[in-house]
């Protein structure tokens, strides 16, 4: 069946003629998957609907804020009400810290934070304010994680433990990254080694700790312990980047679920309830470096905008009120989809690798394991690519690109995990 895309079509033409790859990002533009993609009009619950009627379960779910589902109502009625008192004061107000307060429960390693308007932005910041703390340049990276698009972070995959950071993107001068070190995933040797070629020069480790951007990828048994070991032996500072598994894998993120203690936390997506908002925030000795009581800057004309504050409060509140019947409901319905789909695929001799934690998951198509980005990298993007455009005529959008994660919503119901299973039976005979 193949869905009418006319009206998706001619806005995709006029897109182009505005925006680079007619996107506002890069990875909306379905390049690495094929085909063109449709041009929403609203979404209700766990269901995207395009501009020539056609309807799609939503797995990428605003790449990871709709938790709750779309147009949740709480969070839509704080967003109104907060509206009608002005979008933006510049200002102070209560609502910030009552939204912090609501991190601070979930998060108990967040001492003292600050809200931002990206993950981007809390990343950037972060690393800024490890460099200024500790008084040391040199920072690690992993390969396939992404922490937003700040110049110090766009590191080529690959660049060694002796070899300082390459560009991984045009208009970043070399001179940006000589500090940065990419290392592997799930390798702790690596880091030992990087440490060793670096003593008492290396200001902190940031990493995702459950990796969404390579495709999710979990940490190895005792990998992010062993991170926390050698970041405290050597006066490093520890950044978990939960911009994405944030309130998503549990509501105290990958820190509860593995219980490793960061010096500095980043958040994002969730905490916005879907409106511009990023936050970091951790030890308060660390925190207090930043201006304006101390001297690492940062600032931001939207930075605790009201409105985001108020759809963040309307989403925590709802997950910390029900929390013990939101996580067990996300694992079954996430699991029903992810190793349902990894059934068929077998069935059919399809070489496909599930990595899931919590309700995000990726279907790789590999027949290896994926424990990083290079075991990653041998998935069949093409395959993939296939794969994604016929779920997406069957009314199934995946995440566009074999190297993201899919999120599952409370609002995915048990027909809509049946719909996905009969849709991946076409796809996957296709
Ligand atoms: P933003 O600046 O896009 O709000 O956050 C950057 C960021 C930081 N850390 C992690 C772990 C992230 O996943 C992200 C952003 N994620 C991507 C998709 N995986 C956002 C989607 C996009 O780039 O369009």
């Amino acid at each position: 069946m193949s869905l009418s895309h006319s009206r998706s079509h001619l806005l995709q033409q006029k897109a182009e003629a505005i925006f680079p790859g007619g996107v506002n990002s890069p990875v909306r533009a379905f390049r690495s998957v094929g085909g063109e993609p449709p041009f929403l009009t609203h979404a209700e619950g766990a269901w995207l609907y395009d501009e020539d009627g056609n309807r799609y379960l939503d797995f990428f779910g605003s790449w990871g804020p709709m938790i709750l589902g779309h147009a949740f109502p709480p969070v839509v009625e704080a967003i109104r009400e907060a509206a009608g008192r002005s979008a933006s004061f510049g200002a102070s107000t209560a609502a910030e810290a009552e939204l912090a307060a609501l991190v601070q429960q979930c998060f108990p390693s967040v001492e003292k934070l600050r809200f931002v308007s990206s993950g981007t932005e809390a990343c950037m910041t972060a690393i800024r304010l490890a460099r200024g703390f500790t008084g040391r340049n040199f920072i690690i990276k992993f390969e396939g994680c992404y922490h937003g698009h700040s110049d110090c972070l766009l590191v080529k995959a690959g660049s060694g433990v002796a070899t300082l950071g390459i560009p991984g993107s045009a208009g970043v001068p070399p001179e940006t990254v000589m500090y940065t070190l990419a290392l592997p995933f799930n390798d702790l040797e690596a880091v030992r080694a990087a440490f060793a070629a670096h003593p008492d020069q290396i200001a902190c480790i940031i990493l995702e700790p459950v990796v969404g951007n390579a495709g999710t990828i979990p940490p190895a048994p005792g990998y992010l312990e062993g991170l926390r070991e050698i970041t405290r032996e050597h006066g490093s500072l520890l950044i978990i980047d939960e911009v994405m598994t944030g309130f998503r894998v549990t509501l105290g993120g990958a820190q509860r679920l593995y219980n490793v203690q960061p010096d500095l936390t980043t958040l994002g997506k969730i905490i916005g309830g879907g409106l511009p908002c990023g936050a970091f925030g951790g030890r308060a000795d660390v925190m207090n470096c930043l201006a304006p009581l101390g001297p690492v800057y940062q600032a931001g004309t939207l930075s605790g905008n009201p409105l985001a504050m108020a759809a963040g409060i309307a989403m925590l509140n709802h997950l910390i009120v029900n929390e013990q019947t939101i996580y067990p409901q996300l694992e079954r319905a996430t699991a029903q989809i992810a190793e349902g789909v990894a059934a068929i695929a077998r069935e059919r001799n399809i070489p496909l690798t599930t990595n899931r934690v919590g309700s995000m998951f990726t279907w790789f198509f590999t027949s290896q394991p994926v424990t990083d980005f290079a075991s990653a990298s041998t998935s069949d993007t093409a395959a993939f690519g296939r794969f994604h455009r016929a779920m997406l005529d069957q009314g199934v959008w995946l995440p566009p690109s074999q190297f993201e994660a899919a999120f599952v919503s409370t609002a995915h119901t048990a027909e809509d995990v049946a719909f996905t299973l009969n849709a991946a039976h076409t796809a996957l005979s296709a």
